[in-house]
């Protein structure tokens, strides 16, 4: 199929202005643009609600940069964060802009591992890499960042990269019991005090209560996307998919829910006409596991590429960040902050001991998906997923589902083999 070129534009005096290494930085953007074309332009039948995510990627270094400075100067904070685990709703009730900056590029881990030993999770190089090698225009522009205490890797970085930008760590508690929640809940309060004392503002109930109302919009949004991928055959890619999860870490939520609706709209329509981005026949698969932070689409490109179709991302950059809903009330602020510490303990992930709740929500995704089969994917040396996957494995063979386990980083070295196993997993699956 014919495309135009792709280009993530340009933007070296913005760039410059934010201290970056403008040289390195121009070299990742012509391959991020070269990436992208590769994956997403050259999908038959996208829908066309698409192109807006499209434009996003366009301007991932300079438009929405320059919305985000804008907003600066205007007074809003920007708070760079790594975990679903940080209330994004109090960030918004303070007029606040929360970005995501998970890392998912092989591109920046050389510059971590000048510092940081090699065998820990590729995520956490990544991110601290674009940090120390001043390669990520968002990571320039926050504030500070918060981060949190959920694996060993991410909560001894942070004290690496307090050095570079001012890091806060939230204390997430390893259990679920009453004692956790009270700890929890303290630290939600001290999280509220630290947005309170950039902006110099209260946070009200009525600016908590607006704040769920645009998140609760947003999730509401992607759960209804996500909803729509059940169809068979399935109105949109697991590609798309994907991105468009990955995008909102990052866009302005208003907006971005409006676009989100309008993309479903059109789905709709597809679904109402059975038009579908692959056969009926296609393998359909769950994919469970770590988050995949932009631009990491290898295991959705090996999956779609082979012949299957990815139709649910039981993960964090998935239905863990918007599956759970927070109660919308106009009561008091100490009611509001229960309520929100309740919405975020809800979140399985595998940090956790036990964690039975998420070995019920793969199952319960898996029906709900109408998927044929299972792919449980981890990050390399990522302890918690990996053992985790051990039970996933268990209850998929009790309910008669075909699984698959991955464990990869972000290099090339090993799509030959993953290749060849993703393969013979989809005829599986076909029967
Ligand atoms: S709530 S999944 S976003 S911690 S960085 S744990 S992959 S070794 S990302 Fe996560 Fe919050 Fe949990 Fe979700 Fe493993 Fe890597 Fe650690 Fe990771």
């Amino acid at each position: 199929m014919e495309t135009k070129q792709f280009e993530v534009k340009a933007y070296p005096e913005m760039w410059k202005s934010l201290g970056m290494n403008v040289e390195r930085f121009e070299k990742m953007r012509c391959v991020l643009g070269d990436v992208y074309q590769k994956t997403y332009l050259m999908q038959e039948n996208r829908p066309k609600g698409m192109e807006y995510f499209d434009h996003l990627i366009a301007e991932i270094h300079g438009g929405r940069i320059a919305e985000i400075l804008e907003a600066k100067k205007k007074g809003s904070p920007v708070v760079g964060t790594f975990c679903v685990f940080v209330p994004e709703e109090l960030i918004v009730a303070a007029g606040g802009i929360c970005l995501g900056l998970c890392g998912g590029s092989p591109g920046s881990i050389p510059d971590a591992e000048k510092t940081l030993p090699r065998n820990i999770c590729p995520m956490v190089k990544s991110a601290y890499g674009f940090k120390v090698g001043k390669i990520c225009p968002y990571f320039q522009s926050v504030d500070f960042v918060y981060g949190e205490t959920t694996c060993d890797a991410k909560k001894k970085t942070w004290e690496l990269l307090d050095r570079e930008v001012p890091t806060y760590v939230m204390e997430i508690p390893q259990m679920k019991r009453e004692r956790d929640r009270v700890l929890w809940l303290e630290e939600v309060k001290d999280f509220k005090k630290k947005m309170e004392s950039v902006t110099g503002k209260t946070i009200s109930s009525e600016d908590i209560t607006k704040a769920t109302r645009v998140m609760n919009t947003k999730r509401r949004a992607l759960q209804r996307l996500n909803a729509q991928r059940a169809h068979n055959p399935a109105p949109i890619s697991g590609k798309d998919v994907l991105l468009i999860e990955q995008i909102a870490f990052y866009d302005d939520p208003v907006r971005f829910s409006v676009k989100v609706n309008a993309l479903c709209d059109e789905l709709d329509e597809r679904v109402k006409k059975n038009i579908g981005v692959a056969p009926k026949t296609a393998p359909r698969i769950l994919v469970s596991g770590t988050p995949m932070p932009l631009p990491n689409w290898k295991l959705h490109n090996l999956i779609e590429n082979g012949g299957g179709i990815v139709v649910n991302e039981e993960s964090c950059i998935g239905t863990r960040y918007f599956k759970d809903l927070m109660e919308e009330s106009n009561g008091s602020i100490d009611t509001q902050l229960a309520a929100l510490t309740d919405r975020y303990m809800k979140i399985d992930c595998s940090c956790f001991t036990p964690n039975n709740e998420r070995i019920d929500q793969v199952i319960n995704e898996y029906r709900d998906s109408k998927a044929q089969g299972v792919v449980h994917y981890s990050l390399q040396f990522c302890h918690t997923y990996n053992i985790e996957a051990i039970r996933i494995k268990e209850a998929c063979e009790k309910n008669n589902i075909p699984l698959i386990s991955i464990e990869s980083d972000y290099s090339t070295e090993d799509v030959g083999q993953l290749q060849t196993r993703i393969e013979a997993f989809l005829e599986q699956v076909k029967g």
